[in-house]
Order: C-alpha cells, then sequence, then structure tokens
C-alpha cells in the first residue's frame, strides 16, 4: 500500500506517523508513505504557494498550478493503471468511518491532499479530487492531521501489518459495536476487582459477557451505532 500525501508540512506527516505500528510496516514494506512538498513544485520565483480570493473575504487560497504539478509528479512516479484515488480532507467531505478503511487497504496507491489557510482553488479540486472525506464536524488549520488518520486507520487494515496478537477481526467494531471493558494485572486495585467471569477460564462465558457488555456500552454511549446494529441484525435474519 502506497500513501502519497501532498502537503506544505511534510515534516509533520513524516514525524507523526514514524512510530509504532506504522512505523514498524513502513520498514516492513508492508506500507509506503511518501510526502510531497507542494512548494516544491510553485513557479513562483519568491517560492509563495497563495494568493487572495477573488471577490475578497478573509484569509488566503492555495493557488492551483503548484497543487497540480505535485499530483502530476505523483502520477508520473507510479505509471500504473488508472487514475488513483485522490482524497481531499475537508470538513465538507462524507464523515470516515471503519468501513471506508477496509475498502481503501484493497488500493494499491492512494494521494491525500492535505489544505492549509482558507482552502484550495476549487479548479485544481475540480481537476483531480476524487473523494472529500471528512475526519468530524469540526475545523482544524490544515489537512495534516485527518490525512495521518487515514493513513493509521487504511494502514493497519493491510494485511499482515497487525500482528495475529493486534489482529483487528475480533475487534467489536467490526460488527458495528464498541469494545468491551478490559483489564491486566493485578486482579485488585484500589479495591476494585476484575470481575469474577474474567478470572474463571470459561471462555464461553467470557465470551458472552463481553458481548453483553459491548452491547450495554454502545447503547449507552453510541445510540446510533446501536440502532443501526440492532436494525442490521433484523435485516441478517428476514426481520
Ligand atoms: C479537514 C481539514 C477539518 C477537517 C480541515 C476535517 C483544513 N479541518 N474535519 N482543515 O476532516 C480549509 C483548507 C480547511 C483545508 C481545510
Amino acid at each position: 500500500m502506497n500513501f502519497h500525501i501532498l502537503t506544505l508540512f511534510p515534516d509533520m506527516i513524516l514525524q507523526g506517523l514514524s512510530t509504532s505500528i506504522i512505523g514498524r510496516a513502513c520498514k516492513a514494506g508492508q506500507v509506503m508513505i511518501e510526502a510531497v512538498n507542494i512548494r516544491d513544485f510553485t513557479q513562483n520565483k519568491h517560492k509563495k504557494v497563495d494568493d487572495y480570493p477573488y471577490g475578497g473575504g478573509a484569509g488566503m487560497l492555495m493557488q492551483a498550478q503548484p497543487v497540480y504539478d505535485a499530483y502530476l509528479s505523483v502520477l508520473e512516479k507510479i505509471r500504473t493503471k488508472q487514475r488513483p484515488r485522490v482524497i481531499y480532507l475537508t470538513p465538507q467531505g462524507q464523515v470516515f468511518r471503519q468501513t471506508m478503511a477496509r475498502e481503501m487497504a484493497k488500493e494499491q496507491d492512494i494521494i491525500l491532499l492535505c489544505g492549509h489557510y482558507e482552502g484550495i482553488d476549487e479548479r485544481v479540486l475540480e481537476e483531480i479530487v476524487t473523494d472529500y472525506i471528512s475526519v468530524g464536524d469540526y475545523v482544524l488549520t490544515g489537512g495534516e492531521l485527518p490525512a495521518m488518520i487515514l493513513v493509521d486507520a487504511i494502514s493497519r487494515m493491510v494485511p499482515g501489518v497487525l500482528s495475529n496478537e493486534e489482529s483487528s477481526e475480533r475487534e467489536s467494531f467490526e460488527q458495528g459495536l464498541l469494545e468491551y471493558p478490559q483489564y491486566t494485572r493485578p486482579e485488585e486495585w484500589r479495591g476494585k476487582r476484575v470481575p469474577e467471569v474474567l478470572l474463571s477460564g470459561h471462555h464461553k462465558n467470557i465470551e458472552s459477557w463481553r458481548m453483553e457488555e459491548s452491547l450495554k456500552r454502545t447503547r449507552i454511549r453510541r445510540p446510533d451505532l446501536y440502532k443501526a446494529y440492532l436494525e442490521e441484525s433484523k435485516s441478517e435474519t428476514g426481520l
């Protein structure tokens, strides 16, 4: 899986994704993360990449030319098959979900475009962007943190990135539920004991306890997910 991130802050991307599980996946060659500095492609002699919006208004906009040329440089490198997915991170996009992460992990190359200032000239977005994606209903100063969120969530769905121990397969979220509570040593901490069933070694009971806790937790904390889960189980059993 190859990620190509078009950004004005390449160091931020590389630093943020260089540790832990994603760092390991890069070293192992399962994931490749390239940060392309949009500023390297400006034709402006002062290396400027932004300008005032036509019609007036607050702030500056990223110009089309450097963004488009940075994009073309990635296309030349990949030189394979059809047009790659180009994702623009924006609060105006479709909200990112686990199902999307799983789907996107099947792609060979993904280009992520990070905006700054007040945004990017609409014409280059029309020309290159295939998907408008948001990580949630709030505004950030740049698309870099959202891009890093996508790289992390997609990478861990690439076969081999997670070890057997870390496997995502039994994650409740895969069925649309929240995780059950978990405990590690010691058996008692500040007078609070680990639930007895988890110490019993009775795997069937442990499994059903965890399912109950997942359902309870989802119903209370995320009624929206709970409702969707119930609808889904209804349609699975044929009403
Ligand atoms: C994405 C980008 C929030 C999101 C962003 C989000 C940078 N903020 N919710 N900020 O996924 C104008 C230029 C705002 C790009 C954009």
